[in-house]
């Protein structure tokens, strides 16, 4: 069989299930909009609405976050032109080829998803079946694309290795070369954005403390306050990255940091090294205000016009379609399914 070459492509999602917080932006939007400036890749962004429903949302809240979402994509630096941006919900391919890779991943895989567990938590017999599937979708997002490329923070390691599984079992058992197996983007200083209240957790939209993160829509004082009230120890900041290990919450700090501030940690502990934390958590907050009150201004300003904002969705689920619709009648074909219209 020969080996199939694919467009150099890129696909990711947020889901809009709450307002967008640091730990998205750093660990996914802003390495977005990186992928599309770098011009190499053919870029695809998605608000992940079938996602989001697979715990309860309330309906106007789910369609406002789908539009602020939107918003934050494009003051991020997401050029609707030149990236697609649309919601999943308006691109029907995305759940047809998930039923497909329902039928192809396998009982095992799944039970091992640990964001499953996660989310699940003690009741897991009352979780939605979607949420238990959810990573067979997320493998559609991404393969009804074609897309080589995924960028995504740490937590979602796993369902990309789920991803990657799901293309080689389609291929193998129907002795074809047709899924690529994507490669997951997982780098920069904040693949890993820890809630600002406990260093073991990670930095959470549906955390029930708002304290715990730093949301894109807060002011400069809200951010102000969360980053002075933030965990941390009473030692000062070491000079070098190895001094951070079993400092979970000083080393979130740093990370974010270093990721707003475009340096590798090294870079930031070289300049802050033998501070305190009374004279490091002001600084932060200042780099804070400075890098997202400008893209929270812009959200604000585009969500008064949702008519735009819609017709940008809709728009990019048009070109969304121009590639997955093909990409799905070729998996029906290769499956069996007669196709007479
Ligand atoms: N804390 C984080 N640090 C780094 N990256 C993160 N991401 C999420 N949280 C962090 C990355 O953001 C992208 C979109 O995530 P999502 O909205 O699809 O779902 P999630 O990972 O479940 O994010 P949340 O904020 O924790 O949402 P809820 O609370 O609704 O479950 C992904 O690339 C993710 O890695």
């Amino acid at each position: 069989m020969a080996e199939a070459s694919f467009t150099p492509r890129v696909f990711s999602g947020i889901q809009p299930s709450g307002g967008l917080t640091l730990g998205n932006y750093l660990g996914a939007m802003k390495r977005f909009v990186e992928m599309q400036d770098r011009g190499e890749f053919e870029t695809i962004y998605c608000m992940v609405d079938l996602h989001a429903i697979t715990v309860w949302q309330d309906p106007e809240k789910l369609r406002r976050a789908t539009r602020e979402l939107c918003a934050g994509f494009i003051a991020a630096g997401i050029d609707p032109e030149r990236s697609i941006l649309f919601n999943q919900s308006q691109v029907p391919e995305h759940a047809q080829l998930g039923w497909i890779f329902n039928c192809v991943a396998r009982m095992g895989w799944m039970q091992r998803m640990t964001q499953f567990k996660d989310k699940a938590g003690k009741n897991a017999q009352n979780a939605s079946l979607g949420l238990f599937a959810y990573p067979a979708l997320m493998a559609a997002d991404i393969l009804a694309y074609h897309a080589t490329h995924v960028p995504v923070g740490e937590d979602q390691k796993q369902h990309l290795e789920l991803t990657r599984d799901i293309a080689i079992k389609f291929n193998n058992d129907f002795g074809v070369d047709f899924f690529p197996v994507t490669e997951p983007v997982i780098e920069g200083a904040a693949t890993r954005v820890m809630s600002l209240r406990d260093g073991s957790k990670k930095m959470s939209k549906s955390d029930p403390s708002d304290m715990s993160r730093i949301n894109m829509t807060d002011d400069a004082d809200a951010i102000a306050q969360k980053i002075r009230k933030a965990r941390t120890d009473p030692e000062a900041l070491p000079s070098e990255a190895k001094g951070l290990e079993d400092r979970a919450e000083a080393r979130n700090l740093v990370n974010i940091y270093a990721a707003l501030a475009d340096q590798s940690v090294d870079q930031v502990l070289a300049d802050v090294g033998g501070k305190q934390f009374s004279e490091f958590k002001p600084m932060l907050s200042d780099l804070a205000v400075a890098k997202l009150s400008p893209i929270s201004g812009e959200m604000a300003r585009l969500m008064e016009d949702q008519t735009e904002i819609d017709r940008i969705l809709g728009r990019g689920a048009e070109r969304a379609q121009e590639i997955a619709a093909p990409i799905l009648e070729k998996t029906y074909d290769i499956v069996g399914m007669v196709r007479s219209r």
